[in-house]
C-alpha cells in the first residue's frame, strides 16, 4: 500500500520523543540508530512542544538512512525535514477533534511540507490513565475487549484508513494483547502496528507471529539505547523465518 508499511513483512520502528532530546541517552541513542538497526524512525510524543522537532529530524536524517515518519501528537509536531506522516485517526475515541478536527489545522501545512501522509487509525488499548489518553480526552478499550477492538478496526478500514496502530500506551505495564492481534490480522489485510509497553525481545517474536507487521519501541531505549541491537536482531529473526 505504501512502501513504508509492507503488509508481508516485518519490521521495528524506533519512537524518538524530542521532548528528551536532552537526557543523556539520546545521544547513545543516535549512536546505535548510526548502525541501522531500526527500518523506521518515528518521531514525536504526547506532551511535545514543537520548537525542536525541526532539529531533530535532520538530526536522524544526517545519522540514518532510514526513513523519518512523524507520528504527532499534536498539529504542530510537523517537520518539512520528515520523509511521511501517520495521519492519525483516533477511531477508539470519540472526541471529534482527534477524529478529524487536529488534521483539519495539520492538513495545510503537511500538503506545503509535501509529507507522504499515510492514513492510520489509532487505536488505544487499556490504560485509561496514560498521557496520551488524558491528552486526548478519550477512554482507550479494554484490554480484554477483542471483538470491540476488532469491530473498530474493521470499520477504520471500511473507511478508508490503510494502516492500523494498536497502542497500549508508552511504558505501558502490558503490551496489546496477543489475542487482540490475532483476532484484528484474521479480518484486515492492512498493515498492523503495534506499540506500547515492549520490554524485551521475546515480545516481538511473540507479537509478530500473531500478525504485527511494525514493532514500536520507545521508552526501553530511552533507559538502555544499547537494547536496541537485541531487539533488530529478533525482528531479523522473524524476517528470516518468513
Ligand atoms: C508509544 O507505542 C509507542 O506511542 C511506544 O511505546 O514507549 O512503551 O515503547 P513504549
Amino acid at each position: 500500500m505504501n512502501c513504508y508499511f509492507p503488509s508481508d513483512r516485518a519490521q521495528l520502528a524506533v519512537l524518538v520523543d524530542p521532548d528528551h532530546r536532552d537526557t543523556s541517552s539520546y545521544e547513545s541513542l543516535l549512536i546505535e540508530l548510526r548502525k541501522g538497526y531500526a527500518d523506521l524512525i518515528f518521531v514525536g510524543g504526547s506532551t511535545s512542544k514543537q520548537d525542536n522537532i525541526d532539529e531533530v529530524c535532520k538530526e536522524l536524517k544526517a545519522v540514518s538512512k532510514r526513513p523519518v515518519i512523524l507520528f504527532p501528537g499534536n498539529p504542530f509536531q510537523l517537520s518539512k525535514y520528515a520523509d511521511a506522516i501517520l495521519t492519525l485517526s483516533l477511531i477508539s475515541g470519540r472526541n471529534p477533534e482527534f477524529l478529524i478536527g487536529k488534521m483539519v489545522e495539520a492538513a495545510p501545512i503537511i500538503h506545503d511540507y509535501k509529507l507522504q501522509a499515510i492514513p492510520t487509525g489509532y487505536i488505544m488499548i487499556g490504560d485509561a490513565t496514560s498521557a496520551a489518553a488524558y491528552m486526548s480526552g478519550t477512554t482507550p478499550i479494554p484490554r480484554n475487549q477483542h471483538g470491540i477492538i476488532t469491530q473498530t478496526t474493521l470499520a477504520g478500514v471500511m473507511l478508508g484508513l490503510r494502516t492500523i496502530y494498536l497502542e497500549a500506551g508508552s511504558g505501558a505495564g502490558q503490551t496489546v494483547s496477543k489475542e487482540t492481534i490475532t483476532a484484528v490480522s484474521k479480518v484486515v489485510d492492512v498493515p498492523i502496528i503495534v506499540g506500547g509497553g515492549i520490554t524485551h525481545p521475546e515480545q516481538i517474536t511473540q507479537l509478530i507471529t500473531c500478525g504485527a507487521n511494525t514493532i514500536v519501541i520507545g521508552s526501553i531505549l530511552e533507559r538502555d539505547p544499547s537494547l536496541l541491537q537485541h531487539f533488530h536482531n529478533a525482528v531479523s529473526f522473524e524476517k528470516s523465518v518468513k
